[in-house]
């Protein structure tokens, strides 16, 4: 981190004076610590080391041990000792954790945030995709954190009403609103879901106005923003995930803009995603119908009736088949290192037989 980075970084948790304040969520008495040790939260991380929070001031921490598991990431609780040698002892259990498959490969997890309560999917009011933010939705609802959907840049729509109402189409029991950090709209609805010690994470691609909004709710630039070229994609300003203490109480997690978004494979989250298309599929005439060819599917025959609702039943159908291949590749991982583990305990009894 940059002198000047470092500073705005200090700036932004002048309203801290506990671990209350940072959303602290565990009984200390009989509690994890041991003597010498203290909770601090995650503000920061990079890739080996992180920036923490004990209540008192933001310390740079590394791990005690390199098997430290999980990897703390922004928003984690851990437990630390030392001050000019902070060491991060353990990672505390997490009460939410937002993950996707990682990009590329997309064979292992990717843990976003933890420990958040609510986290906003950050969409363009003018080219708001439907499809990603039922993605991104159904990630959230795995996560444990409550959903919540921010159409950006409102004051930029030409039928404001036209966009929210495509949208609240494939959000299903989730606020939609319109937010502008030009004009102010919306703003204080997004700050109502702050609150002391609560944490709420925005999500979305790059360029959408996540970090000004931050700014936004602090009053202050804490947050580099940067405006988008010509082509109407984002630059890719913020690098990494960041804690920003807000001066009403409660913390806002902005993170990097992500290009695309695909949820870790977990049911649940699709079922909540998707309860419309979910509960028609209980409908059919087959209980393991495919929704594909066979007779009697109550998903195809609604679909052949709405264009709109054939769209949102193809994006189910697709993470459907993503995530039972996550899952696959999951198991055939685990097989694959329960195998080794076999081989060494054969190995060594082998060893051991010896005379
Ligand atoms: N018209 C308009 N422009 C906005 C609004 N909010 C943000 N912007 C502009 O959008 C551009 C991108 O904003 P950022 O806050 O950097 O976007 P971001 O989502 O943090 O982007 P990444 O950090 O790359 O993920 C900047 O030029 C902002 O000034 C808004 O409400 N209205
Ligand atoms: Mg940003
Ligand atoms: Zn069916």
């Amino acid at each position: 981190m940059s002198s000047a980075a470092q500073s705005s970084f200090d700036l932004s948790f002048h309203h801290i004076s506990s671990i209350d304040d940072l959303g602290w969520f565990l009984a200390v008495e009989g509690g994890p610590l041991g003597s010498g040790q203290r909770a601090a939260r995650v503000v920061a991380q990079s890739r080996s080391s992180w920036h923490v929070h004990d209540g008192t001031t933001v310390l740079h921490a590394r791990a005690r041990s390199r098997s430290l598991d999980p990897r703390p990431v922004t928003g984690d609780w851990v437990v630390i000792s030392g001050t000019d040698d902070c060491l991060v002892e353990s990672v505390l259990p997490r009460r939410t954790q937002l993950t996707r498959a990682e990009a590329g490969g997309r064979s292992a997890e990717q843990v976003i945030a933890a420990n958040v309560d609510v986290v906003a999917v950050c969409a363009p009011a003018t080219q708001a995709n439907p499809r990603r933010i039922e993605r991104e939705l159904t990630a959230i609802w795995s996560s444990g954190a409550t959903p919540l959907v921010l159409l950006t840049k409102a004051e930029t729509a030409d039928d404001l009403d036209a966009v929210v109402g495509e949208i609240a189409a494939v959000c299903l029991g989730v606020d939609v609103i319109p937010v502008s950090s030009a004009t102010g709209v919306g703003v204080e609805h997004v700050r109502a879901q702050m609150g002391h010690g609560r944490t709420l994470a925005l999500i979305g691609p790059s360029g959408v106005g996540k970090s000004t909004l931050v700014n936004v709710l602090s009053h202050a630039e804490v947050l580099a923003t940067a405006a988008v070229r010509s082509d109407g994609k984002g630059r890719h300003t913020t690098t990494s995930r960041h804690l920003v203490a807000l001066p009403g109480g409660g913390l806002v997690l902005d993170t990097p803009g992500m290009r695309e978004f695909a949820p870790w494979a977990d049911g649940d989250g699709l079922a909540s995603a998707f309860a419309d298309v979910d509960e028609l599929a209980q409908r059919c005439r087959f209980s393991d119908c495919a929704h594909a060819t066979e007779p009697g599917c109550a998903v195809r025959a609604a679909a052949d009736a709405d264009e709109v609702f054939a769209a949102r039943v193809d994006s189910w159908r697709r993470l459907q088949r993503e995530q039972a291949w996550l899952a696959r590749r999951n198991d055939a991982r685990l097989e694959s290192a329960e195998r080794k583990r076999w081989a060494a305990m054969v190995r060594s009894a082998r060893g051991s037989a010896r005379p």
